[in-house]
C-alpha cells in the first residue's frame, strides 16, 4: 500500500481490518483532506494573490489575524459545514461554536480546528499547517453548545494535522497508530508514504523558545540548563536545538527523528496558563504523539486527561520522545 494507496483506500482498508463501523468517519476525513488541499493551494499562492500580511481584524485570542488566517478558516468551515457528518464546529479563530445551518443535515461528530497554525510564519515563507480534532457529539444533543465540546483528549475519535511545507503531508491517527500521506499535486490525492510512524524513545534535540527563559519554572530551567551543558554536564551528551515557531513543523520533525517540544508554563503573562490551545493544538497533537509511542504532559498532568473548562483554554505543553518527556515530568515532581 505504501506509495500507492490513497487516503480513502487506506481508511476503507482500516475499517475492514478493525471492523469498526466508521464509514461516516471515512467520509468526514475525505472532506477534511479536501479542505487541506484547498488550504495548501491558498497558502502556496500567498504573494501571487496579495493575501499575505495582516487582516484588519483580531481573533478571539486578541491576536492580530493574518489575511490567510481568515481565508483558511473560511475554506475549512465551508468545506465541512454542509457535509452532514458534523453536529457543530469549533475554530481557534472564532469565539463561539459554529452551528450547522438548518438547511444542512447534521452528523454525529464534532470538530475542533486551528485552520492555519504558525501563521506568523506565513510572511517569511516557513512551514505552517492545519490541526484538527474529532470528537463524538454527546448522545441526544441536537444543537451542540460550548459545553458539548469540553471533552478530555482521551475522548478524541481521530486527530490530525496537515503541514504545508516543501511537501504537503497529512498526518492522522484514529487510535490505531499514526500514518502520513503526501499530497500528489498532479493527481490531487493524498498517498500513503509514512505508514505506522514511531517516535524514537530518546533524543538529543530540544525545541523551546529560549527568549522566554527568565519566565520559566525551575524544572524547565534545570532541564534546558542540563541540555546546554551537554557532554560536560550530567547528560553526558551534546544536544541540538530547533525553534520554528510553527507547532506542526516541530511535531512533524519529532515524528520523523525524535525530539522534545516545550511551550511550558511561564510567568510572562501570569494569568495565561500556557500559550497553546488545548482543544485545537495540545489535544490533537498529544493523541498523535502518544499513538506514535511518545509522551505528552503539562509537566504535572497527562494533557489528554485534562477536563477542559473553556473551548479556547490554553495549557502548558511538553511532548515528544518518551524518555525525554518522562525526565522533564520527573523534574516537576
Ligand atoms: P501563530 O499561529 O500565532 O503563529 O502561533 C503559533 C503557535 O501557536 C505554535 O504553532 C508555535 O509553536 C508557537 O505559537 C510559537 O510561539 P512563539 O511565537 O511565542 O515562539
Amino acid at each position: 500500500m505504501i506509495g500507492t494507496a490513497t487516503l480513502t483506500q487506506f481508511n476503507i482498508h482500516q475499517q475492514r481490518n478493525y471492523s469498526v463501523k466508521r464509514g461516516e468517519l471515512t467520509l468526514l476525513l475525505d472532506d477534511v483532506a479536501r479542505a487541506c488541499k484547498s488550504i495548501s493551494h491558498a497558502v502556496n499562492q500567498g504573494s501571487l494573490t496579495g493575501t499575505l500580511g495582516a487582516a484588519e481584524t483580531d481573533n478571539v485570542q486578541g491576536e492580530v489575524q493574518k489575511q490567510l488566517d481568515v481565508i483558511c478558516d473560511e475554506i475549512f468551515t465551508d468545506a465541512l459545514i454542509w457535509t452532514g457528518h458534523l453536529a457543530a464546529m469549533a475554530s481557534e479563530e472564532v469565539e463561539e461554536v459554529i452551528e450547522i445551518p438548518s438547511r444542512f443535515p447534521k452528523g454525529k461528530y464534532l470538530i475542533c480546528f486551528d485552520p492555519l497554525d504558525g501563521s506568523s510564519n506565513i510572511d517569511v515563507n516557513l512551514s505552517v499547517g492545519t490541526i484538527f480534532s474529532i470528537l463524538r457529539c454527546p448522545e441526544g444533543i441536537e444543537t451542540p453548545q460550548t459545553k458539548d465540546f469540553l471533552q478530555p483528549g482521551t475522548q478524541q475519535v481521530c486527530a490530525g494535522f496537515c503541514i504545508y511545507g516543501p511537501s504537503t503531508i497529512l498526518v492522522l491517527t484514529s487510535g490505531n497508530g499514526v500514518n502520513g500521506f503526501t499530497l500528489d499535486h498532479d493527481v490531487g490525492e493524498f498517498i500513503l508514504t509514512h505508514p505506522d510512524i514511531k517516535i524514537p524513545k530518546d533524543t538529543a534535540e530540544f525545541a523551546i523558545n529560549v527568549s522566554n527563559q527568565r519566565y520559566w519554572e525551575a524544572p524547565v530551567q534545570r532541564y534546558v540548563d542540563e541540555c546546554l551543558k551537554g557532554i560536560e554536564g550530567v547528560r553526558e551528551k551534546n544536544f541540538n536545538m530547533r525553534w520554528i515557531a510553527s507547532m506542526v513543523a516541530e511535531i512533524y520533525r519529532i515524528l520523523t527523528r525524535g525530539g522534545i517540544f516545550m511551550y511550558p508554563l511561564d510567568n510572562k503573562i501570569p494569568k495565561m496558563k500556557g500559550r497553546l490551545r488545548l482543544l485545537y493544538e495540545a489535544n490533537p497533537m498529544s493523541f498523535i504523539i502518544e499513538q506514535a509511542g511518545g509522551m505528552s504532559s503539562t509537566g504535572r498532568q497527562r494533557i489528554m486527561e485534562i477536563q477542559p473548562d473553556s473551548i479556547h483554554q490554553r495549557v502548558p505543553v511538553i511532548m515528544g520522545s518518551y524518555n525525554e518527556v518522562e525526565r522533564v515530568v520527573s523534574y516537576h515532581m
